[in-house]
């Protein structure tokens, strides 16, 4: 998955830690160093290349976004929002750009016989404030790669989408008939996040996305649980197979699943993506299942 290679980022802290920390003792380790101020520039350029290098990891680490496939990017920007984390990566980018810059700036001055210990000091200073200008970007962009690298893996298999109203019981049968395995409880919202499981029918893999619960309200009220449901109904879905509880013991009344499921209908003829994807596998119809909780008949119809 494109996110699962994004490393762990570090805290401004333990950043500034490690480069002063290698810095002196690259001042004091070498007993080749003649003198005072070849002592301090060494420590000057070392701490330097270590924020600079560590900064410009980070940055690399991270996928550009222009490049991620379409739902992918739009995953990512519900779960944590893309234009925060350019605008953050760019800050990054600033500081391993001009921890460089101060670094170069203060060797000079060492060079040309200004007090080397008042430069370091200076140096210092000027690096720490950099690293303390973009704390709250590393701490984002470490919060951000937890959440991005949990997102499942979406192959380019047939895709079956389980959707319907909260606690109608999808996760129970994504576990019973796949290998996902996700969290059951009989209150609903219990599934904040899609999960993915395969089965394998006639010699052929088949992948099954369990998705959050749904209500029947506007796309624009549904909340980030709620449209990843609808991202993965919209990009990856070959079949949809919508869940319906006639017994109504999952708190909300059949008039209500049935509305949403007339929304889901609609919307997905007027998306250009679902509609194409639809067309292309002749072979594979959407489908609407209405699997009933407790004794009611089975019914399967078409989109
Ligand atoms: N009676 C009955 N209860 C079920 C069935 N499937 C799931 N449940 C229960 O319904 C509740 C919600 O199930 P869950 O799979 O978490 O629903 P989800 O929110 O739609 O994913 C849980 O308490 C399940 O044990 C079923 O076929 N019959
Ligand atoms: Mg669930």
């Amino acid at each position: 998955m494109i996110f699962e290679k994004i490393r762990t980022v570090p805290r401004s802290d333990e950043l500034l830690d490690k480069a002063f920390r290698r810095g002196s003792r690259a001042k004091s380790g070498k007993i080749s160093y003649n003198t005072k101020r070849e002592a301090e520039e060494s420590m000057i350029m070392t701490a330097g290349n270590i924020l600079s290098d560590n900064l410009a990891n980070v940055v690399r680490s991270f996928p550009s976004f222009d490049m991620v496939p379409l739902f992918y990017r739009e995953l990512a920007d519900v779960v944590v929002g893309v234009d925060d984390l350019r605008v953050s990566l760019s800050k990054v980018e600033w500081a391993s750009r001009k921890v460089r810059e101060i670094a170069r700036m203060h060797i000079g001055r060492v060079r040309r016989r200004e007090d080397p210990k008042i430069v370091r000091q200076s140096a210092v200073g000027r690096m720490s404030s950099v690293i303390g200008r973009v704390s709250k970007d590393l701490d984002f962009l470490n919060s951000a790669r937890n959440v991005l690298r949990k997102l499942p893996d979406i192959r380019d298999e047939p895709t079956i989408v389980v959707a319907g109203y909260p606690n109608v019981g999808k996760s129970c049968f994504v576990k019973l008939v796949s290998s996902a395995n996700p969290e059951i409880a009989s209150y609903p919202f219990t599934t904040k996040g899609l999960a993915v499981g395969h089965f394998t029918r006639a010699g052929a893999r088949y992948q099954l996305v369990d998705t959050p619960g749904l209500l029947d309200r506007p796309l624009g009220e549904r909340n980030r649980i709620e449209r990843q449901a609808i991202l993965a109904l919209d990009y990856i879905a070959d079949v949809i197979l919508f869940i319906l509880d006639p017994s109504e013991t999952c708190g909300y009344i059949m008039s209500d699943q049935e509305n949403l499921l007339n929304e889901i209908r609609n919307t997905l003829k007027w998306c250009d993506s679902a509609a194409h994807r639809l067309r292309d596998r002749g072979d594979c119809h959407p489908l609407i299942v209405k699997l009933p909780l407790c004794s009611y008949p089975l019914f399967i119809g078409h989109l």
